[in-house]
C-alpha cells in the first residue's frame, strides 16, 4: 500500500461519515501520488498525517432571538486547518447545510489554494447551519452579532482573518465587524470583504468572478484559442456567478444561463446582468422573477430536471462556468457537456464537479480549472485588502484588478509547469494539487514538527 493509499484508509476509517472531506482528500491524495512516491522527505517527516489533521477545530453554540421574540439557535464553526504559510485564512458559509464535513473539506482545499495564489496566507474556513434567506435585516444583524461573540475570541489580523462564502456578503462581513470592534476595541484588519468606506479593497466583490474567466482565458490562450464569441453556461446567481457573466461579456463571450437553488434561466439572447444584479443583489428574490421581465428567457424550476441532472450542463456550449456549489455537476453532466462540444470548464465553486465527472474532463483532455486554481482570484484579493490594510493605502481598482489578472496567470503556468515535470501538461489538477502542496509541505518541514 503506498503512503497516499495508507492515509486515505487511516482517515476513511477515522471519518467515515465525512464524505465532502473524504472526497475532497481522495482527488488531492490521488494527484500527489506521483510527487510523493519520488521524494521520501515527505513521508520520512509525517507531512500527510499533519496535513490532514487541522491544527484548531472550534464549534460553538449561536443563540439569537428572532423577530417574534422566539430564541432560535445555530451551531457555528471555525476549522484552523494549516498555518504553515501565514495566517489561518478562509470564508465564512451561512448555509442551512453547513457542518463539520462542509467546513473540514472547505478547509483544507483553502490550505491549497492560499498556497498556489503565492501571498502569505493559510487555511482555514469557518461558518453556521443559519439560513439567511428569508430573514428579516435585523435578524440576520443579531445572529451576526452572536456568532461573531464566540468568534471573536479566536481571530485577529494577524491570527486568523475570515471572510464571505456562501450566504456571506457584505452586509454580513459589517455586521461581523461591527460586533468584533465593539468587543475588542480594535479597527483592525481582522475580516476581508469589508465595506469600501472602512478599509474594503476594490475589486474584492468581483474578484473570484472575475479570476475564474481570467484563469479560463489563461487555458484557452494556452492552445492558442480565447474566449471571443464563445457560448458560456454559468450556475448560480451569487458573489460569484455574478461577476463571472460580467467578465465573460468583457472578453467577447456570451453567458447564456445562471441557476438558484430553485431552478435555472436560459436566456438565448444573453444574460441581462443589470436585471440579473437587481433581482439577486437588491431584491433577493428568485430567478423566476427574471423569465417574468424577460421574453428571451426561459425559466426551468428544478423540480423538472431530467432526474439525476443539473439542467445548466444539458444548454450547449463552448465553456462552463459553475459557480454555485459542491457537487453540481456529476458525471451524466459532464457527458453531456463533452457531447455538446464543451472545450473548457472553470470552477467558481468550490469542487463543484464529481470525481467522475474531473475524471471525464482530465481524459477528454478539455482546458479544465480546478477549483482550487481558477476560484483562488478571491482569497488572493483578500489577501491584497490584507496588505493595503497593513500598510493604511488604499490602490485604485485598475492596480488591484491587474495584479489580480498577473496572479491568476501566475497560478495557471505554476499548475501547467508542475504537471509539464509529470508528463502530464494539461492535466492542471495533478498541477496544482503538486504545486500547492510543495510549499506548504516544506514550509511545515523547516518550521519543526509543531
Ligand atoms: P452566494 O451566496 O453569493 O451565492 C450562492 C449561489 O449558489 C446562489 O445562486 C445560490 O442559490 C446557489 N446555491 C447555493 N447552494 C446551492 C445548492 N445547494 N443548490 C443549488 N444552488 C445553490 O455565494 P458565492 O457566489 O459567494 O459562492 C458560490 C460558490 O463559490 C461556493 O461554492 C463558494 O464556496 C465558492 N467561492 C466563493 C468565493 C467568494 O469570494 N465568495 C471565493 C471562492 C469560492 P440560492 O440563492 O437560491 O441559495
Ligand atoms: O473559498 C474561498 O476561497 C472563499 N470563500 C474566499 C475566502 C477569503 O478569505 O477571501
Amino acid at each position: 500500500m503506498s503512503y497516499t493509499q495508507r492515509i486515505l484508509a487511516e482517515v476513511s476509517n477515522k471519518y467515515p461519515h465525512q464524505v465532502f472531506f473524504l472526497q475532497a482528500l481522495k482527488e488531492i491524495l490521488h494527484s500527489l501520488e506521483p510527487e510523493l512516491t519520488k521524494n521520501k522527505i515527505y513521508e520520512e517527516h509525517s507531512i500527510l498525517e499533519r496535513l490532514v489533521i487541522p491544527e484548531r477545530s472550534i464549534s460553538f453554540r449561536v443563540p439569537w432571538v428572532d423577530d417574534s421574540g422566539k430564541v432560535q439557535v445555530n451551531t457555528g464553526y471555525r476549522i484552523e486547518f494549516n498555518s504553515a504559510l501565514g495566517p489561518y485564512k478562509g470564508g465564512l458559509r451561512f448555509h442551512p447545510s453547513v457542518n463539520e464535513d462542509i467546513i473540514k473539506f472547505l478547509g483544507f482545499e483553502q490550505i491549497l489554494k492560499n498556497s498556489l495564489t503565492t501571498l502569505a496566507m493559510g487555511g482555514g474556513k469557518g461558518g453556521s447551519d443559519f439560513d439567511p434567506k428569508e430573514k428579516s435585516e435585523n435578524e440576520v444583524m443579531r445572529f451576526c452579532q452572536s456568532f461573531m461573540n464566540e468568534l471573536y475570541r479566536h481571530i485577529g489580523e494577524r491570527s486568523d482573518v475570515p471572510a464571505g462564502d456562501i450566504g456571506v456578503g457584505a452586509r454580513e462581513i459589517g455586521y461581523l465587524f461591527g460586533q468584533y470592534k465593539k468587543l475588542t476595541n480594535r479597527f483592525d484588519g481582522v475580516l476581508t470583504g469589508k465595506g469600501l468606506r472602512w478599509g474594503g479593497s476594490l475589486v474584492r466583490k468581483e474578484a473570484t468572478g472575475y479570476g475564474s474567466v481570467y484563469f479560463a482565458q489563461a487555458m484557452l490562450e494556452g492552445k492558442g484559442d480565447s474566449l471571443e464569441g464563445k457560448i458560456a453556461c454559468v450556475s448560480g446567481s451569487g458573489n460569484v456567478a455574478i461577476y463571472t457573466i460580467e467578465k465573460l461579456y468583457a472578453l467577447g463571450a456570451k453567458p447564456v444561463t445562471a441557476s438558484d437553488s430553485k431552478g435555472m434561466i436560459y436566456d438565448c439572447e444573453g444574460i441581462e446582468l443589470g436585471l440579473l444584479k437587481e433581482l439577486k443583489e437588491v431584491q433577493r428574490v428568485s430567478l423566476s422573477e427574471y423569465a417574468k421581465m424577460r421574453p428571451s428567457a426561459k425559466y426551468i424550476p428544478i423540480e423538472e430536471y431530467t432526474k439525476g441532472r443539473n439542467e445548466v450542463w444539458s444548454i450547449p456550449c463552448d465553456v462552463a462556468f459553475p459557480s454555485a456549489t459542491q457537487n453540481e455537476l456529476n458525471g451524466a453532466d459532464a457527458k453531456v457537456l463533452l457531447e455538446n462540444g464543451c472545450i473548457c470548464v472553470s470552477e467558481g465553486a468550490n469542487m463543484p464537479s464529481t470525481l467522475e465527472a474531473i475524471d471525464q474532463f482530465i481524459q477528454a483532455r478539455i482546458c479544465y480549472g480546478p477549483a482550487k486554481a481558477s476560484n483562488a482570484g478571491g482569497v488572493a484579493t483578500s489577501g491584497l485588502e490584507m496588505s493595503q490594510n497593513a500598510s493604511m493605502h488604499s490602490w485604485s481598482f485598475d492596480e488591484v484588478d491587474e495584479k489580480l489578472r498577473g496572479i491568476m496567470r501566475g497560478i495557471y503556468e505554476n499548475a501547467s509547469q508542475t504537471a509539464e515535470e509529470f508528463a502530464e501538461r494539461d492535466n492542471l489538477v495533478l498541477g496544482a494539487n503538486i504545486a500547492g502542496f510543495r510549499k506548504v509541505a516544506m514550509a511545515m518541514i523547516e518550521q519543526g514538527v509543531v
